[in-house]
């Protein structure tokens, strides 16, 4: 029996010499079996690891402001699951240890690029812009476990494996658009949209606002826009509208994420909460009725009435002077009861409202019937007639094929939310596809970038934007930061497998597909 029992010891001494060694050294890890979502341009691993810990610094290089806030974004947010409240330090000269983040002059990595290269003792990340320095903290985050997304503390240990990255994206527009007028959203339901593009490197959130069901953004010269024309939504519920302080604040939580806010006003069609506020915008002198069901194309401003372009220079002014993005989106989409002779005129004129206020027109694909400035662009959804009228205009196009980028769109035909009209997007079909070559005649050099929009019919809540929105939305941003030749869907899947956790931590909605091998 004692012999038995000393025997065990022994058998048990290994097992405890492991433990220790194991608490004390870092797993041995692999920065290139990472599941970075977008997949980095570059990844090279050198199987050391850094181990954040409670004395880790965040070190700033001195001069920038913006810098400086970044880093104190950086600390703050990986505080919440570490528990650890990161100093942070602004120093003359690069940081020997912890994380240093800096600016610098790399050509390679353009305006959103990082260099991102951990080791034992240091992450350094550099980039020519903050917004690159941005870029790079989301690659920081999805190095580490995915508990770091967790609000609440969590046990370590947080590696994050050594090696090097450098990236850049491939399109210089990568968004999505949430439609505010179908179903109005809160100040913090857009916030937490945004959060969501943010953490996979999008830049434009592009606002739906004013559609039939609803006008959404307070219009000081035209109040009534708001107090009648906001006053519902689809299904009759009281609809809602950001006060222009609102949408401001909404402005700067996406600037402060490198976010260009591109807000929308649909015209000439998709107008009738405008109509049923104002009845001088009626051809007829009369306002409509308010409309809560889910009906395409039955509406449009009078082309040929005077009051109707001094509303639009109204509107545009209001909307500009509260926009810092470069951009204003004029609609376009579905005017079905405009004749074509109204239409073309009709888009000139706004075009060039839009221009005297200084920003670049954006366009449903429809307008490129009219003649388009060099600036113009057109968002292509539907009409590949539309999109080529774009490239012989010299209109360069972001791409959003309702067939592949609509986030509105069934997965299948037993998945809740949603519609199927352009048919059903599983999870492969929206990340399978090349804006440069979906379309003959549409070549790389025509595309700004990709764009996936939620329209909002079915939509209600917060938990409905996440199941349509997850797990398609990485995707799209993987399809407008990765080159077409580094791309393929079994590794995609693998990685997003993996995001699946962070998802969960995070108590996300997201639509759990069959086609994505889940880990626990
Ligand atoms: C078409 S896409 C529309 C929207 C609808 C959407 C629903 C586009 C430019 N117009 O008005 O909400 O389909 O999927």
């Amino acid at each position: 029996m004692k012999q038995l029992l000393l025997e065990k010891k022994w058998l048990v001494l290994p097992v405890i010499l492991l433990a220790v060694f194991s608490c004390t050294q870092p797993e041995p890890t692999d920065m290139t079996r990472e599941a970075i979502i977008p997949k980095p341009v570059s990844v090279t691993a050198d199987g050391s690891a850094f181990e954040l810990t409670a004395n880790t610094v965040v070190s700033v290089q001195e001069g920038s402001d913006s810098l400086s806030n970044i880093a104190v974004f950086l600390a703050k947010h990986l505080g919440f699951a570490t528990g650890f409240s990161l100093q942070v330090d602004t120093v003359k000269e690069e940081a020997s240890r912890g994380i240093y983040l800096s600016l610098s002059n790399l050509p390679e990595l353009g305006q959103e690029g990082y260099r991102l290269i951990v080791d034992k003792k240091r992450v350094t990340l550099t980039a020519n812009t903050t917004e690159g320095v941005f870029r790079g903290i989301q690659t920081i985050r999805q190095l580490l476990p995915a508990r770091i997304e967790s609000d609440v503390p969590q046990e370590g240990p947080w590696i994050i494996p050594g090696g090097t990255v450098t990236d850049y994206p491939e399109y210089a527009y990568r968004g999505a658009m949430l439609d505010v007028a179908r179903h109005f959203f809160s100040v913090e339901e857009v916030k937490h949209f945004i959060d969501l593009l943010s953490a996979y490197k999008m830049n434009v959130l592009h606002l739906h606002l004013t559609d039939d069901q609803g006008w959404r953004i307070e219009i000081k010269s035209w109040p009534e826009l708001t107090k009648i024309g906001g006053s519902t939504e689809v299904g009759g519920e009281s609809g809602g509208f950001y006060t222009q302080e609102q949408y401001q604040e909404i402005v700067n939580y996406a600037a402060e994420r490198f976010i260009t806010i591109v807000p929308e006003v649909d015209m000439p069609g998709h107008t009738n909460g405008a109509l049923a506020s104002y009845a001088e915008l009626n051809c007829n002198g009369k306002a409509t009725q308010l409309y809560t069901g889910t009906e395409v194309g039955f509406s449009s401003l009078c082309t040929d009435k005077e009051i109707t372009y001094q509303f639009i220079d109204d509107v545009v002014r209001e909307i500009a002077a509260i926009t810092p993005g470069p951009y204003f989106h004029m609609g376009g989409d579905e005017s079905h009861v405009t004749k074509k002779e109204d239409y073309i005129p009709f888009v000139e004129r706004v075009q060039q409202i839009v221009t005297a206020h200084n920003k670049i027109a954006i366009g449903w694909d429809e307008i490129t019937l009219a003649k388009l400035d060099g600036k113009t662009i057109a968002q292509y959804w539907s009409s590949a007639e539309n999109a080529k009228a774009a490239a012989a205009q010299n209109i360069k196009l972001i791409m959003s094929p309702a067939k592949k980028a609509y986030l509105d769109m069934q997965y299948d035909s037993l998945s809740p939310l949603g519609l199927h009209w352009a048919g059903y997007v599983e999870v492969d079909t929206g990340y399978n596809w090349d804006p440069a070559s979906l379309e003959e005649g549409i070549t790389r050099e025509n595309i700004l970038g990709i764009e996936a929009p939620l329209w909002s019919e079915t939509v209600t809540n917060k938990a409905d934007i996440e199941y349509l929105t997850l797990p398609r939305l990485p995707g799209y941003a993987e399809i407008g930061w990765t080159p077409v030749t580094q791309r393929n869907w079994d590794d995609y899947k693998q990685r997003l497998a993996e995001h699946g956790k962070r998802f969960k931590i995070q108590n996300l909605n997201f639509y759990p597909s069959k086609l994505v091998p889940w880990v626990e």
